[in-house]
């Protein structure tokens, strides 16, 4: 099994939050939180702070993990990407758009699902809600959600 592991940040405050759309590499074209593969000896927190300042010129206060996620390919089912996703809500610098990621403010009510993976559209909402969670989803090659399991958890 090949297990790429991954950090997802989300900078949230009262009724807004920091998406950044992905210029290149996985993913694309959708909005997303920052983050990435972790680099040699590094913990999953330090590169979720290390990648959002990369990405998007922030450095982020305290991390706050809401969920861990597997998502698999039905035609590829050696690989694995698991992602891990904190919350972020108090940060320095301003929102600055990098080679990979373009950062904006998105109202909550206005949140760009349709040029988002498909599996945001579950588990963002008990995010923003303030609860935690664990998943798996399986996509086809398009990207479209097969199988998923997403569950509310009371710790990660
Ligand atoms: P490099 O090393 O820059 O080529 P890159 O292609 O940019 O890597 P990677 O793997 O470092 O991508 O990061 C992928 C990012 O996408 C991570 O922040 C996790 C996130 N991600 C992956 N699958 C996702 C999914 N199904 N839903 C989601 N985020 C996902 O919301």
């Amino acid at each position: 099994m090949e297990k790429k592991i991954t950090t997802l940040v989300l900078v949230h405050q009262g009724e807004k939050v920091l998406l950044g759309m992905k210029k290149r590499g996985f993913g694309q074209g959708r909005w997303n939180g920052f983050g990435g593969k972790l680099h040699e000896g590094e913990t999953i927190e330090q590169a979720a702070k290390r990648e959002t300042f990369e990405e998007a010129g922030v450095q982020v206060g305290e991390l706050e993990k809401f969920g861990v996620m597997d998502f698999y390919w039905k035609n590829k089912p050696e690989f694995c990407v698991e992602v891990n996703v904190f919350k972020v809500r108090i940060f320095a610098g301003i929102p600055t758009e990098s080679e990979e990621m373009k950062p904006q403010w998105f109202d909550l009510k206005e949140i760009p699902y349709k040029e988002m993976w498909q599996d945001d559209t579950y588990w963002m909402p008990l995010f923003l809600n303030d609860k935690k969670f664990k998943g798996k989803f399986i996509f086809d090659d398009s990207d479209n959600i097969l199988e998923k399991e997403l569950n509310e958890v009371k710790e990660i």
